[in-house]
């Protein structure tokens, strides 16, 4: 037998190692099965990850969405909360840390992301008003048709591309945007819907030259510019790292200049944030707050609780100072390029460059003999459930929904599996029997039949729909 000299990772990549900027005080057992038990599970989930009780499940990579890890400083400011109705003092430290490190003026809470969405979109969009954006996203899209409007994809090309290299493929394409007015005039326009790292186009970022181009247009057209700032703090990383200017300027001071080229922003505190529950709303316009925080106590809480417990928002004001740390959000991404690195090493297609919060695997690439109508992509996130018990989401044809005038699927150019990455949560060792399982399922690709849909719900079908094996 041979013997290799052993190398950790840093020296397998030609650099000097890092690890992650905190240490483990508590852990979470995970519970191990066999295949005949996942088989079964998978089952019993008609094929949908969604579905999957989180007992059966070992390495949990469905969402970065209310999975992170809180640090011992959150735990403590749990104990802090202050459960009175009205006026919390829980809710005054967010409005702070909002002001200090998102730089918006008035704040409103709200349950989550899609509580944010659903009274923005109720009170800026009017009834057949077009909402320009950077890509769909599912509970974004959804909010703004309920509301009336008509949503239009005005991102980059590029962005369609899993194979292009281009730093910044979360971008509006300007062009698409001017064309849009000029087309249906600018009051027809509702707002302009501008999401951070953007997340069914794999993670990708937007570029400050690009926020500063749209605020310009915005501004000589009367238009409102508004962010989905989820995981706006991944996107100032990207800026950092790849745009000129800002390499010597930290996360904070980048995360702050982009939001103020912004009229407002919603959030889904439940990711950056570093919280298990949370989001918010932010307005720098006076009347605009009036009419949210008019809003919010009708659909989620009065305005200084928005569906949130105190100790909640309590959590979520020191996740944010600690979200913006430089240390904290290189570690992040940089797990999330470790696994990307090993996967692409190995010629396994994966939507490049590796983006902020996932590895999304190329669902039609990996299984170029399935049709897009046989799923693709849930059935990829299937057979690794199978093999190991890793739990990814869906991200083509299912997630896509149906054209709600003609009644038809939608057929993504992407058809993507998501292997979505909590902050603080996984090791470097999961990460490699993660990459070792994509592997062992890409080696059997040929041998892998799709799926049909035999249940499917009206509204983001994907969370609850069921299916089956198609036999060969
Ligand atoms: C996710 F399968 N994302 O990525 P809420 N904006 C953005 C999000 O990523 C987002 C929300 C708004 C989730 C959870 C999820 O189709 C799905 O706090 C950019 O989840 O309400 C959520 O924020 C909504 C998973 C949502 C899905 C919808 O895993």
């Amino acid at each position: 037998m041979t013997h290799e000299t052993p190398k950790t990772m840093g020296q397998q990549f030609g650099r000097r190692s890092w690890a992650e900027p905190w240490k483990i005080k508590m852990v979470e057992r995970l519970r191990m099965t066999t295949r005949e038990e996942r088989d079964k599970a998978l089952i019993e989930a008609g094929l949908n990850t969604f579905l999957l009780k989180s007992d059966d499940v070992y390495i949990d990579l469905l969402t970065d969405s209310g999975t992170s890890a809180m640090s011992d400083e959150q735990w403590a400011g749990m104990m802090l909360g202050d459960e009175a109705y009205a006026g919390s003092r829980n809710f005054y430290h967010l409005e702070a840390a909002l002001q200090k490190y998102y730089g918006y003026k008035y704040i409103v809470p709200t349950h989550q992301g899609r509580g944010a969405e659903h009274l923005i979109s109720q009170i800026a969009i009017k009834k057949g008003q077009f909402v320009p954006g950077n890509m769909y996203f599912t509970t974004t899209r959804l909010h703004q048709e309920l509301a009336g409007g008509i949503f239009v994809d005005v991102i980059l090309d590029k962005a369609h591309d899993p194979n292009s290299l281009h730093p910044f493929k979360g971008n509006i394409d300007v062009a698409k945007l001017e064309a849009l007015i000029a087309r249906e005039g600018a009051s027809k326009i509702a707002y302009v819907s501008l999401a951070g790292t953007v997340n069914m186009a794999g993670g990708q970022p937007v570029s400050m030259a690009n926020v500063k181009e749209l605020r310009a247009l915005c501004d000589k057209h009367g238009i409102k510019l508004y962010l989905d700032a989820t995981r706006m703090v991944e996107n100032a990383f990207f800026i950092q790292e790849r745009e000129e200017g800002y390499a010597k300027k930290t996360i904070a001071e980048i995360l702050k200049e982009f939001c103020g080229f912004t009229d407002g922003a919603w959030m889904s505190a439940k990711k950056d944030n570093l919280v298990n529950i949370g989001g918010w709303l932010a307005v720098n316009d006076w009347t605009m707050f009036e009419e949210l925080r008019n809003l919010v106590v009708v659909y989620e809480g009065l305005h200084t609780y928005g569906g949130l417990a105190g100790r909640d928002m309590e959590a979520m004001a020191i996740g944010i100072a600690e979200s913006v740390e430089d240390a904290h959000i290189k570690s992040r991404i940089g797990q999330v390029r470790y696994l990307g690195d090993l996967l692409t090493d190995w010629g396994i297609p994966i939507v490049q460059p590796v983006g902020g919060h996932a590895i999304f695997l190329n669902a039609r690439e990996f299984y170029p003999h399935l049709k897009q109508i046989e799923f693709p992509a849930q059935t990829l996130a299937a057979e690794l459930y199978l093999d190991s018990g890793i739990r990814s989401m869906e991200r083509g044809i299912a997630s896509a929904g149906r054209d709600a005038k003609t009644g038809d699927h939608y057929y993504p150019k992407l058809e993507l599996t998501r292997l979505t990455i909590p902050r603080r949560v996984y090791t470097q060792a999961h990460m490699d029997v993660v990459a070792e399982s994509v592997k062992a399922v890409f080696d059997a690709r040929g041998a892998t039949r799709g799926l049909k849909m035999i249940y499917e719900p009206k509204y983001l079908r994907f969370f609850q729909a069921r299916f089956e094996r198609l036999i060969a």
